[in-house]
């Protein structure tokens, strides 16, 4: 060995490696997790609980479960079991009617999860739109900047929100898309924005849709919550219906990780609406090369589970039940979390516990509050002041409008 290789090797190879910064919204969970006081609550990660607290596995998944129970698929036939759940995920995102579902111009494959769809987007449109960036509306998830950057795609944000009036600053997000340089590509919440709560209405997406046609802009959506902002899976997908009937090619990335409780299998989808059928086949197949060399097939268990419950007519129809229960539970823990800080005579407005939809809640606390919420109650969030209702329930309600109320009373 020379011996400058040998100085090399005691220099050490990761020696400029410093520690990442924590992820905010899994920070919160291991914070949580170290806690042992016994009053604490998390309203930290966006996973659905029961009025109890309790994470909860659906009943069409235990069916599901059954049905798959000692199948011969445990090695390697991904590709039929993978087809099976596109085909059923792209009737949820595009509507079970709809003639491209029938065409054979989407361009499907399955991801893991919703990062993964997303993550596998960014890489396509890196490699065939190297110069574009994609815009994000502010603010968004905070992991959509991390996963388009380290796809080496440049990332803007458009306005989103309006802070005053805790809704959406519609003039100004008009503005951006139409500021925005020609043929940009748009990430969308087509349902239960994240983190605020804020959807645009019906007649607002068309007006979205139709700047995105002046502009040729492409819409991408990621669909990580339908059914959580009105209970409805259909309803939830107005936006992409709107889309589609005024003819955008669109992207989607779909997870099920939220609406069948499946986060641990990590299940999701990723379309891409072509032109015509032979660019889907080459579409496709450029998202299966890439998906090949970053980690070849997702697990097959969780793309079985979730391709039964879709095919399967009564365990899809019990699916779709249960969605409702959970959407309903949260709405009804919005109320009552308003209710119970205007009972307390709170000097502040909470009407957007209830205007807004979805598992979140942007609340509108401050990061200082959010800190004394974590240190003098218990009471875990992410620091922008979002709230996951899911975590919020019939006992713990009044102790979380009581410590809120604690914190804002004097602001
Ligand atoms: N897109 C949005 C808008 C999300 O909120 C999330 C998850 C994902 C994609 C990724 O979903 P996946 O688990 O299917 O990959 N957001 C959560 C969880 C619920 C998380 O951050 O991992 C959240 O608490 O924001």
């Amino acid at each position: 060995m020379s011996t400058s290789t040998k100085a090399l090797n005691r220099l050490g190879w990761w020696d400029r490696v410093s520690p990442a910064s924590k992820d905010p919204i899994t920070g919160v969970t291991e914070a949580f997790l170290a806690d042992t006081n016994p009053h604490k609550i998390n309203l930290g990660v966006g996973a659905y609980r029961d009025d109890e607290g309790k994470p909860v596995v659906l009943q069409c998944v235990r069916n599901a479960e059954a049905k798959i129970a000692g199948c011969d698929f445990m090695e390697s036939n991904a590709t039929a079991v993978g087809s099976k759940l596109v085909e059923e995920s792209v009737k949820l995102a595009y509507g079970k009617d709809a003639n491209v579902v029938k065409e054979g111009t989407l361009a499907g494959l399955q991801a893991l999860s919703g990062t993964g769809a997303c993550r596998l987007f960014a890489e396509f449109q890196r490699r065939f739109h190297p110069e574009s960036p994609i815009y994000f509306p502010d603010p968004t998830w905070p992991n959509h900047p991390n996963i388009w950057r380290d796809a080496q795609v440049p990332v803007r944000t458009f306005q989103y929100y309006h802070p005053v009036s805790k809704g959406l600053n519609f003039a100004a997000l008009m503005d951006d898309i139409k500021n925005a340089p020609d043929a940009s590509f748009f990430l969308l919440h087509p349902c239960a924005h994240n983190p605020t709560g804020v959807d645009p209405t019906a007649e607002q997406w068309r007006e979205i849709s139709y700047q995105f046609k002046v502009k040729s802009h492409f819409p991408f959506f990621d669909v990580a919550y339908q059914g959580f902002a009105s209970g409805d899976l259909d309803m939830d997908a107005q936006a992409i219906r709107i889309f589609l009937e005024d003819g955008h090619l669109i992207g989607c990335a779909q997870s099920f990780a939220k609406n069948m409780g499946l986060y641990g299998h990590r299940v999701g989808c990723l379309s891409v609406l072509c032109a015509d059928a032979k660019q889907a086949v080459a579409v496709k197949s450029q998202l299966q090369q890439i998906a090949r060399a970053m980690y070849s097939n997702p697990p097959i268990h969780g793309l079985l589970l979730v391709s039964t419950i879709l095919s399967d007519p009564e365990t899809k129809a019990l699916w779709v039940k249960e969605v409702k229960v959970m959407a309903n539970r949260i709405q009804q823990m919005r109320s009552t979390l308003r209710e119970s800080l205007e009972k307390l005579a709170s000097p502040l407005n909470w009407e957007h516990i209830t205007k807004q939809v979805g598992m979140f809640c942007f609340s509108g606390l401050t990061a200082d509050q959010v800190d004394r919420l974590v240190r003098e109650f218990h009471i875990y969030l992410t620091r922008d002041g979002r709230m996951s209702m899911a975590g919020v329930t019939t006992s713990n309600v009044s102790y979380l409008a009581n410590a809120i109320h604690e914190v804002t009373r004097y602001n």
